[in-house]
């Protein structure tokens, strides 16, 4: 099989002085940070999607970009040589997993049978390809939002049907995950959602999106699959409103049909923003609840209300992300590229630099969030700002050992208004620039 990548070389860490445009600056695989390799922290994935497949169509125009990879689309040659282009860009790029929706790695049929034997030889060629590399599947999925059988939901559906379809599909990527040795498997809630209350039954359609889940663990256990399922929340798009809204409304739902134990989080930066929160909110809303799993790391456009799917550059953001994982002690999954070239960035070459420039965003930012943490200021800061909770009452209250009475009688014996320490925020917002930029 010959080169795809032509005039592309391996790429390698050159440091931050570099001006070579297919080098890295700050992602240096086996540079030790805080105990563990860089690599080790920065589980990096290639989506199978943004990368192989989208070839910069929008809704005012055809692609721009060439995917075809010297064959025809829609064909199984094709398949293939989207598999040759992926293992030989994550082996010039240094880049360790993969994730993959069904249809993003055959073209689907009418028949389901024959899709499943199309999924069948793909992966054999997949599983043959990975074999002398360190590649890895990170996570798996179906794709249960484009195809018009979706059109009101998978899970939420109002057919028999279009659920058994669901279904069907999600044992097969299940099984495919687990052939491919798969860390997790995701549930992006597509079309899980609604345009209008005036034709929808939410009780009804949340209650069969669990149940659908609810099975796809017991199979999944079945198969042998012992990794993580994902819930990768968003707010809005392709619906109104989207049932996964975000990481807390997630969990709750997780805990109310009891899937807690098997589900953890996929956080997206860009679907956090539309939901309106900063990613960081939503990756401490994880933590603090044990699920933080897996992460697509994209960027989102303040300006813009929709799922823009950037590749991220802004460092500010990628340390305040790596400063929660750290805390967090590190993710069960990785961190998948769910971004895409822009449209008018349509060469090969282009394709490299995207990636250049989220593994260099996210090794600064890990490289930053150590500092942040080695140099101490915001921990001690925050641990300062509680410290009224130390003494005989506070800790009384935190062990939940207290009344109401109790309390109001302590309150009124102060006599005078109690004034709490300042937040800081200003303050802590420079300690932050001076490791930033310091
Ligand atoms: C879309 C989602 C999607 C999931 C996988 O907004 O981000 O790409 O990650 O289905
Ligand atoms: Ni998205
Ligand atoms: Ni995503």
């Amino acid at each position: 099989m010959s080169e795809i990548f032509k005039n592309i070389p391996k790429i390698q860490y050159e440091g931050a002085s570099t001006k070579n445009p297919l080098a890295f600056r700050y992602y240096d695989a086996d540079r030790v940070i805080m105990g563990k390799k860089m690599s080790e922290h920065l589980p990096f994935a290639m989506a199978w999607w943004h990368n192989l497949c989208a070839a910069g169509t929008d809704m005012f125009g055809r692609d721009t970009a060439d995917k075809s990879f010297a064959t025809e689309k829609g064909t199984m040659a094709h398949a293939k040589a989207k598999v040759d282009a992926g293992f030989e860009f994550m082996q010039k790029l240094g880049i360790q997993y993969f994730c993959f929706h069904d249809v993003d790695i055959v073209p689907e049929a009418d028949d389901i049978n024959e899709t499943n034997r199309r999924l069948d030889e793909i992966t054999d060629y997949i599983l043959e390809k990975m074999k002398g590399t360190d590649i890895k599947c990170l996570w798996g999925t179906a794709n249960m939002f484009s195809n018009p059988r979706f059109m009101n939901g998978a899970g939420s559906t109002n057919s028999v049907d279009v659920y058994c379809f669901a279904a069907a599909q999600i044992k097969k990527a299940l099984e495919l995950t687990v052939k491919l040795g798969g860390r997790g498997y995701v549930f992006w809630g597509g079309r899980e959602g609604y345009e209008t209350l005036l034709n929808t039954d939410v009780k009804f359609e949340q209650e069969n999106i669990a149940s659908l889940m609810r099975m796809a663990v017991e199979y999944g256990r079945s198969i042998g699959f012992t990794g993580d399922f994902y819930i990768e929340p968003k707010p809005k798009e392709p619906m109104k409103h989207q049932y996964d809204f975000d990481a807390a409304t997630a969990i709750g739902f997780l805990r109310q049909y009891g899937l807690d134990k098997d589900f953890k989080m996929n956080i997206e930066a860009n679907h956090a923003t539309l939901a309106g929160h900063t990613f960081r909110h939503e990756l401490r809303i994880s933590a603090i609840n044990g699920m933080l799993g897996s992460i697509d790391a994209n960027q989102g456009d303040y300006l813009l209300g929709w799922d823009t799917d950037e590749f991220p550059y802004d460092v500010y953001e990628s340390t305040m992300c790596m400063y929660e994982v750290l805390k967090a002690g590190g993710l069960t999954g990785g961190f998948n590229f769910d971004a895409k070239n822009r449209r008018p960035s349509n060469t090969y070459e282009d394709m490299f630099h995207a990636y250049i420039l989220g593994m260099d965003t996210f090794a600064l930012g890990l490289i930053k969030a150590a500092e942040l943490i080695e140099d101490g200021e915001l921990d001690a800061f925050v641990e300062k700002k509680y410290e009224s909770f130390n003494g005989e009452l506070g800790q009384k209250i935190r062990a939940g050992k207290t009344t109401l009475a109790e309390l109001a009688d302590r309150a009124a014996q102060m006599r005078t208004c109690p004034v709490p320490a300042s937040g800081r925020q200003e303050y802590l917002e420079g300690v932050v620039n001076r490791i930033m930029f310091g």
